[in-house]
């Protein structure tokens, strides 16, 4: 009959290779007894019990698959062997039957050894049918009667559930419910292919070859189960694919979780786009040149990057998006509405429709956010900066020097601070006109940046005032900055309309973050040694508080008392100063 065993194609533990054994070998002890003790009035005939042992080895390679497991035909083979062989000895023919078709698929390598184990277990079943028809008198198939068949399926039955419980139980601690499909189906189809196999049994007690009379049966079987195997194949197969299709949109999905994260860079927002586009339209490399800046995904081929140019090219010729191919590789291409062409490519097969369509929209939200990226980024610049010198403005200034201050107080490193403003400022405007006067603060601003470090921050502080955040640097350092800072002012020659220069100075005033500092009691210091500087006579650096604050001197001795009003430079006279007007 058909052993109602759960579908099992990995290798057993050794749990269950422990309760495999000991149903094999306590089937053979009973299988083997049986004849010793009950002996049969039927004369074994060697060459019927090799057929049907071969029959059976067929019967028992059809697989008709049920809930969790398989139920084989072979009650087409058991019921003749019944009838026509010595019951006492079928048990042990059943058992040579399924091992001879374990065996086949062990030597062709496709079952482990250990199968043949589970083969002979297997056979339990036919001792239940065995005994009942011995106990009936072992009757021929014509003479038996409706109701010992009846028993002997009710024997075989609840030995083979019983056992395929046991073994399952024991061997794996799988509940019967689990396997109680193939459980409940195994005697339904043995109670259904009983009666062909008695017929078949009746033929062959006239003539023992009409036995193969069941073997198309079994090929139709076999058919229908091969279909259905094929049928719960693809079946899995599809599922793997949507399984797949789900993490390449999880993974999708996490990509534009790095896109909020991206700070919404455009090349960023570029390579995600690629990264993106290549996942959904499973391509194998993505290409695109941002002016001087090429970004790249995926592994480097000769033949997918003679493809992803081709489509440049197409793109480049068509103005929109378009397909190339080069040999087996296959490429996409789609432009951003600045010119920029976002290219990918696959080998092997080419693009669907669909793919196209998936990707030109893809780069055309990418074309949206790179403007809102360009938008943004225009925007954040004009918040944090100065229109007119184009340092920092009032707002980032503040902003970045707590964020010192508080950097400096949890590391216990230095931070500075220089305020400079411009000497007589006031009589430039009024001199030469406001216009004039912005030109200076812009050249002093420039002045100002270019003597400064790449970590210092310049910023404008207000009105001609500006200031420097100075981070990591001590007191001593920062009078040194600063003194360079005041000397590159002094240096600077601004032309006049008239044709003639003007010269500017400033003031400075230059503090530290001392213990327990912040920054407005830094802002305060700087600006009181600023106050300081003028008060001593403008064009000077002066340190906040130690000996006596004025401890940066002008090295020019004319500077000391610099003039109310602006400086014009006489062509070749160097300092010398003259007031216009
Ligand atoms: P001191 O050496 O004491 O600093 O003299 P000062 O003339 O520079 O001082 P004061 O603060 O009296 O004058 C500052 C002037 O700077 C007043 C204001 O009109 C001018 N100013 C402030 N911001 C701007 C600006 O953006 N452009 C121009 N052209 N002038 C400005
Ligand atoms: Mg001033
Ligand atoms: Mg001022």
């Amino acid at each position: 009959m058909a052993s109602a065993r759960p579908h099992r194609a990995r290798r057993l533990d050794r749990r269950e290779r422990r309760v495999e054994s000991v149903a094999a070998a306590a089937f053979l002890v009973v299988a083997a007894a049986m004849p010793l003790a009950l002996g049969s009035s039927r004369a074994f005939a060697p060459v019927l019990a090799g057929a049907l042992v071969a029959v059976h080895a067929i019967a028992s390679r059809v697989r008709l698959y049920v809930g969790a497991g398989y139920v084989m035909p072979t009650q087409l083979v058991l019921i003749p062997m019944l009838f026509l062989l010595p019951v006492v000895s079928v048990p042990l023919v059943v058992a040579a039957g399924l091992v001879a078709a374990a065996g086949f698929d062990v030597v062709r390598g496709r079952a482990h050894p250990e199968r043949v184990v589970t083969g002979i277990a297997d056979a339990w079943h036919a001792i239940g049918s065995s005994l009942v028809i011995m106990l009936a008198g072992q009757p021929g198939a014509g003479a038996v009667t409706w109701q010992v068949i009846a028993l002997a399926l009710l024997a075989q039955s609840g030995l083979d559930v019983l056992t395929a419980i046991a073994r399952e139980w024991f061997g794996r601690r799988i509940r019967p419910t689990l396997h109680a499909g193939s459980l409940a189906m195994a005697p339904l189809i043995d109670a259904s292919l009983t009666p062909v196999a008695i017929l078949a049994a009746s033929a062959a007690a006239a003539r023992p070859t009409s036995v193969v009379v069941v073997v198309p049966l079994l090929g139709l079987l076999a058919a229908l189960s091969a279909d259905r195997r094929h049928r719960i194949e693809d079946a899995a197969r599809r599922l793997e694919a949507l399984r797949a299709e789900e993490a390449r949109l999880d993974r999708a999905i996490s990509r534009i979780g790095q896109t909020f994260a991206s700070k919404l860079n455009s090349t960023a927002l570029v390579e995600l786009a690629l990264r993106t586009a290549a996942e959904a339209c499973r391509a194998d490399r993505g290409r695109a040149a941002i002016g001087e800046r090429v970004i790249q995904i995926g592994r480097s081929d000769k033949r997918l990057d003679r493809a992803l140019f081709a489509a440049r090219e197409a793109v480049e010729a068509q103005g929109h998006g378009c397909g190339a191919s080069c040999g087996e590789a296959f490429a996409l291409g789609h432009p951003l509405p600045d010119g920029t062409v976002l290219t990918i490519a696959r080998s092997g097969e080419p693009f669907s429709e669909d793919d196209q369509r998936r990707f030109g929209s893809l780069v055309r939200q990418l074309g949206v956010a790179i403007e809102n990226a360009a938008l943004h980024e225009r925007l954040q610049q004009q918040a944090t900066t100065d229109e007119l010198t184009g340092l920092a403005n009032h707002r980032r200034f503040e902003e970045r020097l707590r964020h010192e201050v508080r950097r400096s107080r949890r590391s216990g490193r230095p931070v500075s601070l220089v305020m400079l403003d411009i000497d007589d400022f006031k009589g430039v405007n009024d001199t030469y006109g406001h216009q004039q006067g912005d030109r200076v603060l812009r050249e002093v601003g420039t002045a100002v940046r270019r003597a400064c470090r790449s970590t210092d921050l310049p910023a404008r502080y207000g009105g001609e005032e500006l200031a420097v955040i100075l981070p990591d640097t001590d007191l001593d350092g920062a009078c040194v900055a600063a003194e360079a800072i005041r000397r590159a002012v002094d240096a600077l020659e601004l032309p006049l309309a008239d044709g003639g220069r003007l010269g500017v100075t400033v003031s400075v005033g230059v503090g530290a973050v001392t213990a327990g500092g912040d920054a407005g009691s830094l802002i305060a210091a700087a600006d009181a040694a600023l106050y300081d500087a003028k008060r001593a006579g403008k064009n000077r650096v002066v340190r906040a508080g130690g000996r006596g604050r004025f401890n940066q001197r002008s090295p020019e001795a004319g500077r000391e008392t610099a003039p109310a009003v602006p400086r014009a430079i006489e062509d070749g006279a160097g300092a010398a100063a003259a007031a216009r007007g």
